[in-house]
């Protein structure tokens, strides 16, 4: 019944991590038919899998040498990485205390050894679909539908997140507002059928072009698109919407009523903030939108900064 939310149809994963390798085998024979199961015999390599993998569900044993189940808990409720993940604590100590603190750090249940392995399974769907239900309505809360980029909603929160960010760490941020040409023309030749598939297209070039960790490409809206960089400075930014130009053009779809190529082209924006002067969120969009209607003023395939 949770089917219908795993990730393309590839199995859940789980995470078991305790000390003592046969309570791991006795755990793996419960799930190694449903679940991509990995394991780990010590807290620091759990946290490592844990941020490596993004697990579905974490099967913790609380009494371990070197970090225990709680300190490990912590560290992966405290990293935004790992902190969606729900972490189940599976140990011998039936104490209602020890029960208690192992919900203070952060898991989601509690199971008692020796387990009962339907028990174990039983608890252990349960958290699973909630966290995929969860997974599943944030992915469509935040991406557009068409394109698979973020949205303009998860852009709007981006855009607030990363100027903080970078003001607060006084590293530049850059912007690229990406905008079809001749889009409406090709729409009335080819039909929006071919219209949708191209914007699909763009937005894949988009993503090989900003493909730094941290960069952020969405959809803005109908045939325009706009990439997050942060960290990066106008120099970069530039280099960037070369890049995008680059890839797009590359496409080569065929687009015989623009005046700017014969094939799909874009125009950009760019628009680079330094921290070290006044600046807001809304100046970034500004200037990036003003940038973009010099492009296309120039004669569209360009970028202007
Ligand atoms: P310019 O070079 O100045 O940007 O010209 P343009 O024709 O691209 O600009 P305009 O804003 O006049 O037209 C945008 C077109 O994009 C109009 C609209 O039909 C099309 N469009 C917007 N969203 C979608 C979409 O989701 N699918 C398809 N197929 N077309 C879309
Ligand atoms: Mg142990
Ligand atoms: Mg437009
Ligand atoms: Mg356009």
């Amino acid at each position: 019944m949770v089917k219908q939310y795993f990730r393309d149809g590839l199995r859940p994963v789980l995470l078991v991590v305790d000390d003592q390798p046969i309570n791991i085998r006795a755990l793996n024979e419960v799930f190694k038919d449903d679940f991509e199961v990995l394991m780990a015999t010590n807290g620091a390599s759990a946290i490592k899998k844990a941020k490596e993998y993004r697990p579905d569900v974490i099967l913790l044993d609380i009494v371990m040498p070197d970090l225990d189940g709680y300190q490990v808990c912590k560290a992966l409720t405290n990293d935004e990485a790992t902190q969606d993940i729900p972490v189940i604590f599976v140990t011998a100590e039936d104490d209602s205390k020890v029960e208690a603190k192992g919900f203070a750090v952060g898991a989601v249940d509690f199971i008692t050894k020796p387990f009962h392995p339907l028990i174990v399974k039983a608890r252990v769907m349960t958290h699973l679909t909630l966290k995929l239900q969860m997974d599943w309505m944030r992915n469509m809360a935040l991406r557009d539908g068409l394109t698979g980029l973020f949205n303009r909603r998860r852009f709007d929160e981006a855009l607030e997140n990363l100027w903080r960010l970078c003001q607060r760490e006084q590293r530049p941020l850059s912007l690229l507002m990406i905008d079809v040409d001749f889009f409406k023309r090709f729409n009335d030749n080819y039909g929006h059928i071919v219209g949708d598939d191209c914007l699909k297209q763009v937005a894949q070039a988009l993503l090989q072009a900003c493909k730094r960790p941290g960069d952020l490409c969405c959809r803005y809206g109908g045939e325009e698109f706009a990439c997050l960089l942060p960290f990066t400075d106008s120099e970069g930014a530039q280099a960037c919407a070369d890049e995008v130009l680059r890839q797009v053009q590359q496409l080569q779809i065929p687009h015989e009523t623009s005046d700017a190529a014969k094939v799909v082209t874009v125009s950009i924006g760019i628009s680079s903030i330094d921290a070290s002067a006044p600046n807001s969120p809304s100046q970034l969009l500004l200037h990036a939108d003003e940038a973009l209607y010099q492009s296309k003023q120039n004669g569209r395939h360009r970028a202007s900064l």
